[in-house]
């Protein structure tokens, strides 16, 4: 028997500093009734997919900064998105940068949820590989302040149950880091649902920008092969705010082949009925870890 989730990996192009909330939660609600009319049961938003990627700018005012957080989730922007999800009997998958009071402090996340057809929050992942810089880098043609402007995800890399199968969430930077993905096919998952926001250009290694791209599928290929799970990988795309961003959204299945991608830097859904037994064939075989592992050997994996 197959259990099929037909995905809608929503790729966004670019969202405009001046650009409000409901303006982009509008464009998302376009994606999700696409979506409706190709039989997806599930919608994958970007990273940060609710302002533009702030992070490329310099902000001395903490104020400025929580500008781009939300507050509460669902919140007046963002429940329309929960609703018409709801309404269509959609799950989805939304990146966006949450502020929350934990243990008497202001945190500050880079925070991806899973919502189920019922319009429940399911599953919460927070960024753990944060990339760029946390001072101002005036050299640089813009900046990446992900260490500044967010905290090390609490939360570990989290497997939820839902649509009848084992879903997991990473964001970004994370999908470039083996562990990201083998610490949630410890945990039997069977699909992994991610956004990114990757610029063309990378400041500190120039060399490294004509290979944008190819390392994009690269790491997500074989992340999805080496731990036999699903990966949808979903960009905010083209040219936001002067900056060239990848896009390369796209569905790739267990086996580490792309069954589908984005061939445009705007607003693209791209769909794939993906039948979450085919990482099976894999995970009985060549991929059967309590077989095959050998942890006794991988103790400089997590030292520091
Ligand atoms: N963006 C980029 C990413 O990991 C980056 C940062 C750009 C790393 C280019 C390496 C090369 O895809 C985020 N938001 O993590």
């Amino acid at each position: 028997m197959s259990r099929i989730v037909t995905v809608g990996a929503a790729q966004l192009g670019p969202i405009a500093l001046a650009e409000s909330r409901a303006q982009v939660v509008e464009r998302m609600i376009a994606h999700l009734r696409t979506a409706k009319a190709r039989g997806c049961d599930l919608v994958v938003f970007p990273e940060l997919a609710l302002t533009t990627f702030f992070p490329r700018w310099f902000m001395a005012e903490q104020e400025k900064i929580d500008a781009f957080f939300e507050r509460e989730m669902p919140g007046p922007d963002t429940r329309p998105l929960f609703d018409e999800a709801k309404r269509l009997g959609l799950a989805f998958c939304l990146g966006y940068a949450e502020l929350t009071e934990e243990a008497g402090r202001t945190r500050h996340f880079n925070t991806a949820i899973l919502v189920d057809k019922q319009g429940e929050i399911v599953g919460k992942y927070r960024k753990i590989h944060l990339p760029g810089h946390a001072e101002h880098e005036p050299w640089r043609a813009f900046q990446h302040l992900e260490k500044r402007y967010f905290e090390t995800g609490n939360l570990g890399f989290p497997v939820f149950e839902a649509l009848g199968g084992r879903f997991g969430m990473c964001i970004c930077n994370d999908r470039r880091w083996p562990e990201t993905y083998r610490v949630m096919g410890l945990q039997n998952v069977e699909m992994v649902l991610l956004g990114y926001n990757t610029p063309v250009h990378n400041p500190p290694a120039p060399e490294h920008d004509r290979l944008g791209w190819h390392h994009n599928q690269l790491v997500m290929q074989a992340g999805a092969y080496q731990n036999a799970t699903w990966v949808v990988g979903v960009a905010k795309a083209g040219n936001e705010e002067g900056v060239p961003m990848i896009g390369g959204t796209q569905i790739i299945a267990p086996t580490g082949e792309t069954v589908a991608i984005a061939v445009t830097d705007q607003d693209e859904l791209v769909t794939a009925a993906c039948d979450l037994d085919l990482g099976l064939t894999f995970k009985r075989s060549v991929f059967d870890f309590a077989r095959h592992r050998e942890p006794q050997h991988y103790g400089l994996i997590v030292e520091t």
